[in-house]
């Protein structure tokens, strides 16, 4: 649910990164976890990503999920301008399939953590996962729900069959 005070904020470098990002919102919505999906560019809209930073905790974000690709500096710098934690996405890139996004946004030197999650769709969604898990500490019934949706998907395991 897209929502006026969203709980997590989902950010991406362009709107080319939105094929791999909507994985994130996904699971989001799925969990009717209230967020917001905007394009941010730290180097296209630099000043953009730095409001964007400095009003994400009195507007009640409790983490921020960003992707990006190539020199995938958004999540760094984001984390440089807020104490809300950034979950990183490193988004495929044309020229270097996400290695050089991953290690962008993996090599923070110490003292700015960004947390970092795979290359691609699978890092979107477990980057909302991860949100969703941090916000399950203090709330009991979405802590359940998570507990839900890994048992659906350990039962869909367990009910497959080799041929
Ligand atoms: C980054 O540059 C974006 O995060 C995107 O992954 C990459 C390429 O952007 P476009 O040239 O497709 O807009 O800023």
């Amino acid at each position: 649910m897209e929502s006026k005070s969203p709980l997590i904020g989902v950010i991406m470098g362009s709107s080319s990164d939105w094929d791999t990002m909507r994985a994130a919102r996904e699971i989001l919505e799925r969990f009717d976890i209230e967020h917001e999906c905007e394009i941010v560019s730290a180097h296209r809209t630099p000043d953009k990503m730095r409001d964007y930073a400095l009003s994400a905790e009195s507007r009640g974000l409790e983490a921020i999920i960003a992707g990006a690709g190539g020199a995938a500096h958004l999540p760094g710098m984001v984390a440089a301008q807020t104490l809300v934690p950034v979950l990183g996405v490193p988004v495929k890139s044309r020229a270097l399939s996400g290695l050089d996004s991953l290690l962008s946004i993996v090599q923070m030197p110490g003292g700015v953590p960004t947390a970092t999650f795979a290359i691609g769709e699978s890092g979107a969604r477990n980057a909302a996962l991860f949100a969703i898990a941090q916000l399950a500490t203090t709330r009991p019934e979405l802590r359940q729900r998570l507990q839900a949706f890994r048992d659906e998907q350990a039962a869909k395991v367990e009910g497959q069959t080799l041929s």
